[in-house]
C-alpha cells in the first residue's frame, strides 16, 4: 500500500481565521448556499494526469518529479499509481476525479495489450471505490501524446488512425460506463493542423462531426446515462486546433446535428488562450443551455502558452461561478482542477496543498457568486439596461420591418438618447463581493 501522503491528516474546514496551511479557510462542503450544499454546487474532482502521470518536464528539460511509481511503463507501479491517487483522494475528500486512459495504465506492445492493462486498472479502480464515497466526473481518451496521433485522431489522414481512434474511444466509454462515470470527455488533442499545404480542412471536419456522432450513437447503444463532452481550445499542441473556443464549437455542433447530444467542457486556461475570459466562454456556453463542465485552473498571463496552473484569482472565479449559478448550476459536470503543479514543486505536501488553495479559491468564489445572485443587484442593473425592450413600443418594432422603422425614425418619433453603460459602478459593485 502506498504511503506517499504518509504524514498529511485529512484536510478539514477551519474557518477563514485559521492559518493552518493544511486546512480549508473556505470550502466547507456542508455549508448551505442558495438552498444546495457547497459541495453539491463545486462538485470538485482531481484530474489523474497532472497531478500523477506528469512528471515535471517541461520543452527543455525532463522529469523533476521523483515519484514511488516512476517508470510508469509497468502494471506494478500502474497499482502503486493508484494507491497514491486513492491516498491523496482521501485527504482532500474531493467527491470526483478523472481520467484518461494513458494516465493510468501503461501502454502495451499492441492494441489489445493496452486495453488488458487498462481493464485490470479500471478494475483496481473499482474495488478502491466500493468502499469510498468517491465519484468519477469523467473518463477520457489520450489520443494526442503517442506518436501514432501526430497528425490527429479522428481527423488524421489515415483512415487506419481514425479507426484506431475509434476502438479507443470505445474502450474508455466502456470504462467510464463501469466506472458510473457521470461524462465522458473529448478534448481534440491534436485535431487541428500545423499547415494548409497539407491539409484537406473540410474533409478533416466531416470527419470529427462523423467520429462525434458515432460516439453518440454508441453511448445510446450502450445505455450511457451522462453527458458527452466537447473541450474547446484555440492552440496547442496544434497550431490552428478546429475546436478553438465555445462559439466554434458550438457552431460545429450545429452543423453536423450534435446540439442536442453533446455540451461543452470549458477550461479556463484554455478561454485566455483564445483572448476571451472565463466568464464569456461560460455565458457564450450558457446562453445556448451547452454548459456541461468546467476545467479550472489559471493560464499566466505574460507566458502566452498553457501553464495549467491551480486556480488563485477570486474576482476570476466569481465572476466564472456567477454565471454558471445564474444558468442553473452544474447537473452532471463539476469543478475539475486540471492543475499541475509548477516543476520545482517536489514534494508531496506541494501537491495537498496545491488542491487545498483550490479549492479554497472555488469556494471563495462560489460563496461571492451566491451573494450576487441574492443580492441580486447585476440582475437588477441588467434589466434596467434592457428595459426598453420589455415595452409594447420595442416589441412591435422587433416584429416589424426595415420600412416600416425607417418611417418612425424618419418622422422623429424614434430618437435614441445615449445612456451610461455604468462599468465602473458596476466593477465596484462586484468588488463589495470578492
Ligand atoms: C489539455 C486539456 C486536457 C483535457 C482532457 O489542454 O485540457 O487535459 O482536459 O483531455
Ligand atoms: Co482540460
Amino acid at each position: 500500500m502506498s504511503t506517499f501522503f504518509h504524514d498529511i491528516a485529512p484536510i478539514a474546514y477551519e474557518g477563514p481565521e485559521s492559518t493552518n496551511p493544511m486546512a480549508f479557510r473556505h470550502y466547507n462542503p456542508d455549508e448551505m448556499l442558495m438552498g444546495k450544499r457547497m459541495e453539491d454546487h463545486l462538485r470538485f474532482a482531481v484530474a489523474y494526469w497532472h497531478s500523477f502521470a506528469w512528471e515535471g518536464n517541461d520543452p527543455f528539460g525532463g522529469q523533476t518529479f521523483e515519484r514511488p511509481w516512476h517508470p510508469q511503463d509497468r502494471m506494478d507501479t500502474a497499482r502503486l499509481k493508484a494507491d497514491a491517487a486513492f491516498e491523496m483522494f482521501d485527504i482532500l475528500g474531493q467527491p470526483y476525479f478523472c481520467w484518461h486512459d494513458a494516465d493510468v495504465r501503461p501502454e502495451g506492445d499492441s492494441f489489445a495489450e493496452s486495453l488488458k492493462n487498462f481493464e485490470e486498472i479500471v478494475s483496481y479502480f473499482e474495488e478502491k471505490m466500493s468502499t469510498r464515497k468517491i465519484k468519477l466526473l469523467w473518463g477520457t481518451a489520450n489520443m494526442f501524446s503517442h506518436r501514432r496521433w501526430m497528425s490527429g485522431a479522428s481527423t488524421n489522414p489515415d483512415p487506419d488512425v481514425f479507426a484506431y481512434s475509434a476502438a479507443t474511444v470505445k474502450t474508455c466509454m466502456d470504462a467510464t460506463l463501469r466506472l458510473g462515470g457521470e461524462n465522458y470527455v473529448l478534448w481534440g488533442g491534436r485535431e487541428g493542423y500545423e499547415t494548409l499545404l497539407n491539409t484537406d480542412l473540410g474533409r478533416e471536419l466531416d470527419h470529427m462531426g462523423r467520429f462525434l456522432n458515432m460516439v453518440v450513437d454508441y453511448k445510446h447503444k450502450i445505455g450511457f446515462k451522462g453527458a458527452i463532452l466537447v473541450e474547446p481550445k484555440p492552440q496547442e499542441p496544434s497550431k490552428h486546433q478546429y475546436d478553438y473556443d465555445a462559439a466554434t464549437c458550438i457552431g460545429f455542433l450545429r452543423k453536423y446535428g450534435l446540439e442536442n447530444e453533446v455540451k461543452l467542457n470549458l477550461e479556463q486556461g484554455h478561454a485566455i488562450l483564445a483572448g476571451h475570459s472565463f466568464e464569456h466562454e461560460i455565458a457564450t456556453a450558457t446562453a445556448e443551455g451547452m454548459l456541461g463542465s468546467i476545467d479550472m485552473n489559471r493560464n499566466d498571463y505574460q507566458s502566452g502558452w498553457d501553464t495549467d496552473q491551480f486556480p488563485n484569482n477570486t474576482p476570476e472565479v466569481a465572476l466564472c461561478y456567477y454565471h454558471i449559478l445564474k444558468s442553473g448550476g452544474f447537473t452532471t459536470g463539476g469543478t475539475n482542477f486540471d492543475a499541475k503543479l509548477r516543476r520545482q514543486s517536489l514534494d508531496a505536501e506541494d501537491l495537498i496543498a496545491a488542491h487545498v488553495g483550490g479549492m479554497d479559491i472555488c469556494a471563495r468564489g462560489l460563496k461571492a457568486a451566491a451573494a450576487m445572485m441574492e443580492d441580486g443587484g447585476l440582475e437588477t442593473a441588467l434589466n434596467t439596461r434592457y428595459a426598453g425592450w420589455d415595452t409594447p413600443e420595442a416589441k412591435t418594432m422587433l416584429a416589424s420591418d426595415l420600412d416600416t422603422i425607417f418611417t418612425d425614425v424618419h418622422n422623429g418619433k424614434i430618437s435614441p438618447a445615449p445612456k451610461s453603460g455604468r462599468q465602473e459602478i458596476l466593477e465596484n459593485y462586484v468588488n463589495r463581493f470578492v
